[in-house]
């Protein structure tokens, strides 16, 4: 258990103290000045600090902490990927996942839940095969199951999906897991903060400065700050970034809906996906059912979420679990997914000396939190890429170079 708990819950002498500080004032310099304080700013930030000795840094946010993609997922993390490139990237991610409380002393309500993925046809059962060899290959915990062991481990589920699309098997990652989103940028927000980073909320980037082709600085509403490094981890907020320095990439910003039940009896242990159904469901700590659909098939700039949203995926929803009839939606939102052609992200250095690239995360931002953390901040103190991100590389596009990872997306995007 965390001591915080104890320290601060069971004594009056304590006050809770604040979880970062808000400077008042931008320094004239930094070393790293890393825009957007998600998850990914903020984790890079903390390894930048904890790792490599590297504490003049200022995290800087147009709003407030973890209000991006950070607070706007449904809190799935999982390895179970396709691609050699993606499994080690993910599986990397996990591992760090399970001894984040403890490093931060935090709770994280982090819960290893294991993870289906239900396979509706023969294709679907291909690919899940595919992708169990692949994890088995590099040692992630994967397998093929069949129907007889999905319905031990979730009972409640009807099989036969409403008699249209029946369940033929699944592919079974029992590392799967959820944790509490926010405070994940919460921990990393206060072990960067407690080594010496600043946390600048309300602070836009209104122009990046270049001299030749070096980072020089970053204008923001509160001031011009020197720097010769900015690593930019703003996901669906990214092209706008890019345009100040002249980087073309091939990403496209699409919104990813999804909501949350009122609060049930524990009755859900596991993480359900249908591809099929375009459909992802677990049930939190708080008895929440947090579920989700696909983006939505259309690029635009907004976090409105939607009637037609919430109808396709409550019917689907009763297709598996026909019982959740009367059961009611409390809160829908939508997060923006910078999304890239082959669906893997998009790391590392850019063609401008300085500039530092964490974007084209999709539909899959929050699992790699920690990892892009580790590796970002080594890529920055070294700047070279970290031997995982490599193969995320931006120029990949132009060398014809793709990560394909489509097939291991949640849901039929
Ligand atoms: O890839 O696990 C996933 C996921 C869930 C929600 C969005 N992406």
């Amino acid at each position: 258990m965390p001591h915080r708990l104890l320290r601060f819950g069971l004594s009056k002498k304590y006050n809770e103290p604040r979880m970062f500080r808000s400077p008042e004032q931008l320094k004239k310099s930094y070393d790293v000045v890393i825009i957007g304080a998600g998850g990914h700013g903020l984790a890079t930030a903390y390894y930048l600090a904890r790792d490599h000795g590297i504490t003049n840094v200022a995290v800087l946010e147009r709003a407030y902490i973890g209000g991006g993609g950070t607070g706007r997922n449904t809190a799935i993390v999982r390895a179970n990927y396709l691609t050699p490139e993606g499994v080690a990237f993910y599986d990397e991610s996990v591992r760090l996942f399970q001894d984040l409380s403890a490093d931060f002393d935090l709770n994280l309500f982090y819960s290893q839940r294991g993870h289906f993925t239900l396979a509706h046809s023969d294709a679907s059962l291909r690919t899940m095969r595919w992708r169990a060899e692949v994890n088995k290959h590099l040692g992630v915990d994967s397998e093929l199951v069949d129907t007889a062991f999905i319905k031990e481990k979730c009972p409640h589920i009807d099989l036969s999906c409403g008699g249209h699309a029946p369940v033929m098997g699944a592919l079974f990652h029992p590392p799967g897991a959820i944790a509490r989103h926010d405070a994940v940028a919460w921990g990393y927000g206060r072990g960067a903060d407690q080594r010496g980073v600043e946390i600048h909320q309300q602070t836009e980037v209104t122009g990046i400065l270049v001299e030749g082709d070096k980072v020089t600085g970053v204008q923001t509403n509160r001031g011009t700050v020197e720097t010769s490094k900015v690593v930019c981890a703003v996901a669906g907020y990214t092209p706008p970034l890019l345009e100040m320095v002249g980087i073309k990439t091939p990403l496209v910003i699409q919104p990813l809906q999804a909501c949350v039940s009122e609060p049930l009896k524990p009755w859900l242990d596991t993480i359900i996906v249908s591809a099929s159904l375009h459909l992802y469901v677990s049930q939190s700590s708080r008895g929440e059912l947090v579920t989700g659909a696909s983006l939505d098939p259309y690029p635009i700039h907004s976090t409105r979420s939607t009637l037609d949203f919430v109808e396709g995926l409550s019917g689907h929803l009763l297709d598996l679990f026909p019982f959740l009839g009367d059961v009611k939606i409390m809160r829908q939102w939508a997060g923006l997914s910078d999304v890239t052609p082959d669906f893997s992200p998009i790391m590392g250095l850019s063609p401008v000396e300085g500039f530092y690239l964490d974007a084209g995360w999709g539909t899959w931002g929050f699992k790699a939190t920690p990892v892009c953390g580790k590796t970002m901040s080594y890529t920055v103190a070294e700047n070279k890429p970290h031997p995982l991100i490599e193969p995320f590389r931006l120029s990949r596009f132009k060398e014809f170079e793709l990560v394909g990872e489509k097939g291991a997306a949640s849901v039929g995007h």
